[in-house]
């Protein structure tokens, strides 16, 4: 298998996954302007949708969309139960989770990585996002991951669109256990190892976004 990723970008969360699961996949960096892999493959070819992550796998088929992506990869290895069995409840609330960071976090930050979004649209997108942050604060109370205690592929996928608030400068000191879940994902191992292998400083990760703002380089590339 191969992912094709960019650094911090949402493909970083089945580079998590990949690595909870203990799964020895390749990598390929897409430089998203040029459309060019660091192999030097036409990424278009490989995903004509032009965005990562994209996850090819043996049979020379290729997987999109962050969701799938992660539900296959964990499904690679279910002993790792980064997703509840397959026709479980839990499996559902799980996928919920999924949907929820995909459509309404993950879309939810897009008009701020478009340099031309107008100033008011880009405040329009962060209160949404700032509704969305407090239902998961209000969610995660007793609760140190997203579907209970166990760690899943939901929890990779959340903690890395929320990392990207601290790039635009969204303050999340109001949602206190939204910073500690960020604390408690970037605290394993697999986790500081996945940030270190895309070459994103862990500390950039671990703290809350009152912090050093000057890491212009974490987070989503532009899109
Ligand atoms: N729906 C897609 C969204 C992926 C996405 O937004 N990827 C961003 C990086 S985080 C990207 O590559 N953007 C470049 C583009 O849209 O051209 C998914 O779930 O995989």
């Amino acid at each position: 298998m191969k992912l094709y990723y960019t650094p911090g970008a949402s493909s970083l969360a089945p580079r998590i996954i990949a690595f909870e699961a203990g799964l020895e996949i390749e990598y390929d960096k897409v430089d998203l302007k040029t459309q060019t892999t660091a192999l030097g493959r036409d990424y278009n070819r490989i995903n004509p949708k032009g965005y990562v992550p994209a996850l090819a796998v043996q049979s020379g088929e290729v997987l999109a969309e962050v969701p799938v992506i992660l539900e296959y990869l964990a499904d690679q290895a279910p002993s790792a139960q980064l997703l509840p069995t397959l026709g479980s409840w839990e499996r559902y609330r799980v996928k919920e989770w999924l949907d929820f960071t995909s459509a309404e976090l993950h879309k939810g930050f897009e008009p701020l990585w478009e340099a031309p979004t107008p100033p008011e649209a880009r405040q329009l997108a962060v209160s949404r996002l700032q509704r969305r942050f407090a239902y998961l604060d209000q969610r995660l109370r007793g609760r140190p991951y997203l579907a209970g205690h166990q760690f899943t592929a939901a929890d990779a996928y959340c903690f890395t669109i929320l990392s990207w608030a601290r790039f635009h400068r969204i303050d999340l000191s109001d949602y206190s256990r939204v910073l500690e879940f960020m604390q408690r994902v970037c605290s394993r191992q697999m986790v500081k190892r996945a940030l270190e292998a895309e070459g994103l400083p862990v500390a950039a990760w671990s703290i809350g976004p009152e912090s050093d703002t000057t890491l212009g380089s974490i987070g989503c590339p532009s899109l």
